[in-house]
Parts: C-alpha cells; structure tokens; sequence
C-alpha cells in the first residue's frame, strides 16, 4: 500500500469512530486542511516524471473527495444526534404550573387606617396629618394639662428636649388646626403616637390612634354620640348602640369613655367628651356661641377586635404568618 492509500485509510478509520462535531473538525484540519497530510501528497507530485503527475493528481483529488464526502456524511449524522440530546436535555414541560409569585398586600394598620379615614370622609370630616415630633405646648400645654398634672406620669413620654417630644396622642392636631382656623370645622387625624409604656399584649411604646374633633355652633354630647354610633356602624357594621361612662381628660368636659354593643359584648374603645371650654377660648373661639365635641380611639384596638388578634405586639413584628392573614 502506498503512502496515499495508507494516509486515507487512516483517516477514514479516525472519521468512522469520531463522535463528535469538534473531532470531526479537527481531522478534517488533519488530513484535508492547507497544512493537512493529503495536501502534503500534492507536494510529491515534483519528485515523479512528468508523464507521471496527471494520474497522481487526479488520485489525490479523488482521495479529497472521497474523504470529504464521508467527512460531511459523519457530520450530518453526528449534529443530528447532538442537536436531539441538546433538545432533549433543554426539554421544557409548558403543562407543568408555574411556581407562584407572593403578591404584597397592606399592612393592616394600613388597611384599617384607610378604612377609618374612608368613614369619617363620608361623615363630613377632613383629614389631616400631624406631625410626629411634636412641641410640648400641642401635645400637653395646649390641651389644658396645668403643669404638674398627674397625667404627665401617666402618659410617659419621650422627651426629645425640654420643648420637642414624640407626641403621645394624635388628640396635640387640636391647637395647630384651631391656631390657623376658624369654626366651623370638622377635622380627622390618624398616625402614630409613642409611649414610654412597658410593653405587653394590649401596650406598645408605638401605636396608632385616630382623633376626631368638630367646633361649629350648638354642638353637644348628643352630635358626639350620634357621630360616633355612624362610625362605629360604618366599621364595624349594623346598628351599633354606644355607651358613655365618665371619665377625666385634661381636654375635655364633660369627659367620656365609650363603649359599642357589637357581637353581644360592649368593647371600650376610646375617650371622648366636649372640648373645654378653656381650649376654645385660648384659640379666641367664642364659647357663646361655639362649642365641640372631640373624641379619640386607637387603630390597633379596632383591627384586634375585628380579627379576634389578642396581642398587638405583632403588628410591629412584621412577621409574614400573622401579616398575611389580612
Ligand atoms: C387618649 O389618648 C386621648 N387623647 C383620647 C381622647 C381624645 C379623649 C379626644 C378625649 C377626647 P387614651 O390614653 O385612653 O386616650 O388612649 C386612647 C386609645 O389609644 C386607647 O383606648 C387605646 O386603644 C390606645 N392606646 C393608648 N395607649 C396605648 C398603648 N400604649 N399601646 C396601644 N394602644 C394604646
């Protein structure tokens, strides 16, 4: 066998076995390439007798050809193999269902706050963000607290400085509203109020409350009831009775705690009362003529009784099992 033949049947040997795309290539640059071994025969072709060469040539173009043609074959089987692995490894199944993507929700202080403004919107109210670092004078001062009022004790506060503190109840808008406006009015405010309390299920140093107050003329203990029971019925549904009991706050007099009859059961919400007249008068409001009532609650109260949640150090835990339930 000469060196031609050999050559070829080497590299029909390496073709048959090869069993991938990139070998196939690569035997290809071997034998058939500028520099490959078969193009070496054609160098030879100098050292034959002239009458020689044409019939040398021409078996080494056939020995060319019959390589890439066995080449090619090897490589159209070998992609088509590799191609069905390919397609069978990256297989998608469209009819499995889908990994589920958790959707946000509002918090339900959020959810509860919103509802509270909505009803007191559709009772006429407007309203109004306070500020949460608050000055002494709106928060206690302003509100009828004489200076050494044990109420100061009771509703422990952080001081941020002698005249700046965390506001202890949404109730210190009262002054900055009656400072710039004149009645009548009709205003509501919800937000966030601190305490310096030990905290337990039913106390937080961080809550929320919603304030309610209106000064317009001939207003009494019976607008105050009557505007409450609306509420109350709005958020809690049905026909909701109220109940008063006395109770102190520097801020109003007569001074109220109340209670609504829902599921059997009264629940205390809140305080309420007239505002004092001392309050009125600082801000000029003519007591003759004008007079309002005001009352406040606290947001977590309100979503505790409806979802039956027994202690409100969960709202602020922010742990996805308990928020996830509203
Ligand atoms: C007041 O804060 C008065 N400003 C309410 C008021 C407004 C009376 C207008 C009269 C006229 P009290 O301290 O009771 O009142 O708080 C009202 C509500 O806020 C409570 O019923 C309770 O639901 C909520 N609250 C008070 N302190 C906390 C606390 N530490 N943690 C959670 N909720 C609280």
């Amino acid at each position: 066998m000469d060196e031609l033949e050999k050559l070829v049947s080497e590299a029909e040997s390496e073709i048959g076995i090869a069993q991938s795309t990139a070998e196939l290539v690569a035997i290809e640059t071997k034998y058939l390439g500028g520099k490959g071994s078969v193009q070496a025969q054609l160098r030879a072709i100098g050292t034959l007798q002239k009458e020689e060469r044409p019939a040398y040539g021409a078996r080494i173009n056939s020995a060319k050809e019959r390589l890439t043609d066995f080449l090619e074959s090897r490589k159209a089987d070998i992609s088509a193999r590799e191609i069905a692995v390919r397609l069978e490894a990256e297989k998608i199944d469209v009819s499995l269902p889908g990994s589920p993507m958790r959707r946000g929700s509002r918090h339900p202080l959020t959810q509860t706050m919103q509802r509270v403004k909505q009803s007191l919107i559709g009772l006429g109210f407007d309203c109004v963000e306070g500020p949460e670092l608050e000055d002494y004078q709106f928060n206690f001062a302003a509100l009828n607290y004489p200076e050494d009022h044990p109420a100061f004790d009771e509703q422990m506060t952080f001081y941020v400085d002698s005249d700046h503190l965390l506001r202890t109840q949404t109730t210190a808008l009262q002054g900055r509203i009656m400072r710039t406006q004149k009645p009548p009015f009709r205003i509501a405010t919800t937000g966030r109020c601190f305490r310096y309390e030990a905290v337990d299920a039913t106390h937080h140093h961080s809550f929320h409350q919603v304030d309610v107050f209106m000064v317009d003329e001939g207003v009494s203990l019976a607008d105050l009831k009557g505007t409450l029971k609306q509420f109350a019925s709005k958020m809690f549904g049905g026909d909701v009775q109220v109940r008063f009991r006395p109770d102190f706050f520097p801020f109003v007099e007569p001074g109220v705690d109340y209670s609504i009859y829902w599921n059997d059961r009264w629940l205390e919400l809140g305080g309420a009362g007239l505002i004092h007249p001392n309050i009125l008068e600082a801000h000029g409001i003519d007591t003759e003529k004008y007079s309002g009532f005001a009352f406040g609650l606290g947001i977590e109260r309100i979503h505790m009784i409806q979802n039956g949640v027994s202690d409100l150090r969960l709202y602020l835990e922010n742990d996805l099992r308990f928020l996830a339930q509203f």
